[in-house]
């Protein structure tokens, strides 16, 4: 079925969460639907808050503008428009834009009568912003433990909270993020080299089918994943990377307040060694 007449066969009306048929159209080749106003409205609301706090900044260069979030003294309370506010206020917006979009994947996929998997994946990564600008300052008492909205700025935030905990890189829980995040590029290489390989044939040959993609990785190490359990795994990786990308930030400052690197002690300090007479204790 071509693309266009595919279209024409499924956009169906039906499948809304909320706003019954009243939303229920295309524009051009977008959804609208109740979430699609929603996510217009958060996302202009929020855009032009951004304008309005460059506005009162000292530049308009884009690299250097930032909205900060309230001084720590602050707390968790609402603060002045122009000492924290706007952050407040773009945070806010950032939420209504991110949970709307959600949930308009989850009004298409229902319309298509598809899985939730592209929502609920989308989900880990609200999660992550969440806990960096929510959680996290929540579990510390303070809003201005957010990181500031601005291309240089939140680069010298996670900076600076990577360098407040020693290195970050003696985090057990970024260690297994970052290890994820190499192995989820390692799985899309594998996939995506293969699946381009088995699309082009040598000339003459046709286009070659998924028992070669599987014989392919049984000749080279005994073992196929298959065709679906890839995109299984590729998933699993993924959401796992950013997964435990927010546990190594929100354990920060949280359950542990030390140096990361002060963590690995526990291993020094085991009782086959702890006490050996010349070791690292000793
Ligand atoms: C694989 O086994 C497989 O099934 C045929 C794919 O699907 C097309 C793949 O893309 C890849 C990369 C593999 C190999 C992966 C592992 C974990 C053995």
């Amino acid at each position: 079925m071509a693309l266009l007449s595919f279209e024409r066969k499924y956009r169906v009306p039906g499948g809304t969460i909320i706003g019954g048929n009243l939303f229920d159209f295309w524009i051009g080749p977008f959804y609208v639907g109740f979430f699609g106003v929603a996510v217009a409205f958060f996302a202009l609301m929020g855009t032009f808050l951004i304008f309005y706090g460059a506005s009162m900044g000292d530049t308009w260069n884009p690299w250097l503008i930032s909205i900060e979030p309230p001084e720590l003294s602050v707390g968790l309370g609402f603060a002045p428009l122009n000492e924290g506010g706007i952050w407040q206020l773009v945070t806010i917006c950032a939420h209504g834009a991110f949970l709307s979009w959600a949930l308009r994947q989850v009004e298409i996929s229902r319309k298509l009568g598809m899985g939730l998997h592209i929502p609920a994946a989308f989900s880990f990564a609200i999660l992550a912003y969440t806990t960096l600008v929510v959680i996290r300052p929540v579990l510390m008492g303070a809003w201005g433990h957010g990181f500031p909205y601005g291309i240089w700025s939140h680069l010298d935030w996670v900076n600076n909270v990577g360098y407040a905990y020693g290195n970050f890189h003696y985090n057990p829980a970024h260690m297994i993020a970052v290890s994820l995040f190499f192995t989820t590029t390692l799985a899309l290489a594998l996939h995506g080299s293969l699946i381009l390989s088995a699309a082009n044939p040598e000339k003459g040959n046709e286009m070659r089918v998924p028992e070669h993609e599987d014989t392919f990785f049984r000749d080279f190490i005994g073992y196929s994943i298959g065709p679906l359990g890839i995109h299984r795994l590729g998933l699993l990786l993924a959401l796992n990377a950013v997964l435990w990308s927010a546990i190594c930030i929100v354990i920060s400052g949280t359950v542990w307040f030390d140096a990361w690197s002060e963590w690995w002690y526990w291993y020094v300090d085991l009782p086959f060694w702890v006490n050996i007479e010349g070791g690292i204790n000793g």
